[in-house]
């Protein structure tokens, strides 16, 4: 279970780091599902801390109009942090992790716990204004947050933090664009991607990610994209890829999380209720959240009692 027993929900409506008009509509349609009230009934403490809402210029999406978002959320996160409780940023896009995760480390330079990030996206993320395809900031937030080149406008000149590439897990991946492929393999990001998952299940994989920050004495951030899922159990995103994680993966993967105690905070991002089907997403991922702040069907022992 996470250890924290206030959770500070930071709804962040951002779209414009994606082509596909709807995200914006995204925090509202998780708390219409529930988001807060299975919180609650869990047993915590939930703080709404309503819409960010920086001033930006519309129609403008370029760095400079995502960098104010980012410096919200990014002190929305960290104060949350600071004050013991766990941030859930709810977007919006997933150029809202820009600021989550500088927000992360920005607490975790004064902690002086390393950050580790579990990606679960069909996606890698790591573009760059160079290789990117499309030119959407939603497929480049790892690159900006590792100091690739290019991202100069999206941060004030300070000081700031950087992610460490091979601290970050992506997790889920099947999509993956030339460019970005031979950034991820550069700087050594480690890579579950689906043929891993097909060989060998959630399970083992997990673990491994689990242990490895457990015995840094980590910090975890997750950052759950809803394209991580099947289009079949979450049609509502604008950027669906075939073959992705079952209900049940995502289920196990949120219960395993749970039970390290590990997570510090939780990105849920690319909900698209303008695509969804009556609902369906984002009732699946209030289901998966709950699962992973503990609700779960019976208390057991977490290894299954061997035959005597
Ligand atoms: N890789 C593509 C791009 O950079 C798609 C990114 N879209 C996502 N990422 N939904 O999770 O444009
Ligand atoms: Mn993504
Ligand atoms: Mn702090
Ligand atoms: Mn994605």
């Amino acid at each position: 279970m996470p250890a924290p027993s206030t959770i500070d929900l930071i709804g962040a409506p951002i779209e414009i780091g994606t082509s596909e008009p709807g995200a914006v509509m995204g925090p509202a349609a998780l708390r219409t599902a529930g988001l807060l009230r299975v919180l609650r009934d869990l047993g915590f403490t939930v703080r709404d801390q309503g819409d960010l809402d920086p001033d930006c210029t519309p129609g403008q999406r370029d760095l400079p109009a995502i960098r104010s978002w980012m410096t919200e959320i990014s002190q929305a996160v960290e104060t949350a942090l600071d004050g013991g409780s766990l941030p859930l940023v709810a977007g919006g896009d997933h150029s809202l992790s820009l600021g989550s995760i500088d927000g992360a480390l920005r607490h975790c330079g004064r902690t002086g716990q390393a950050v580790f990030v579990l990606w679960l996206d069909a996606h890698a993320d790591f573009n760059t204004l160079e290789t990117s395809p499309s030119g959407n900031v939603h497929g480049m937030p790892l690159a900006a947050l590792c100091g690739e080149p290019g991202f100069d406008d999206l941060f004030d000149g300070g000081e700031r933090p950087l992610l460490d590439p091979r601290r970050i897990h992506l997790f889920g991946l099947r999509s993956i664009d030339a460019g970005e492929r031979a950034i991820v393999t550069q700087r050594q990001v480690n890579v579950i991607d689906m043929r891993t998952i097909d060989e060998f299940g959630v399970v083992a994989p997990l673990r491994r990610i689990l242990d490895r920050v457990a015995a840094a004495n980590g910090y975890l951030h997750v950052s759950f994209d809803v394209d991580f899922l099947d289009p079949a159990i979450a049609p509502g995103v604008g950027t669906t890829v075939p073959g992705g994680a079952t209900f049940r993966e995502a289920h196990l993967i949120m219960e395993m999380l749970c039970d390290s105690g590990l997570v510090g905070s939780l990105d849920v991002v690319e909900l698209n209720p303008f695509l969804d089907e009556r609902g369906r997403s984002a009732r699946a991922l209030v289901e998966l959240v709950a699962s992973l702040f503990g609700r779960r069907i019976i208390d057991r022992p977490t290894e299954p009692p061997l035959e005597a």
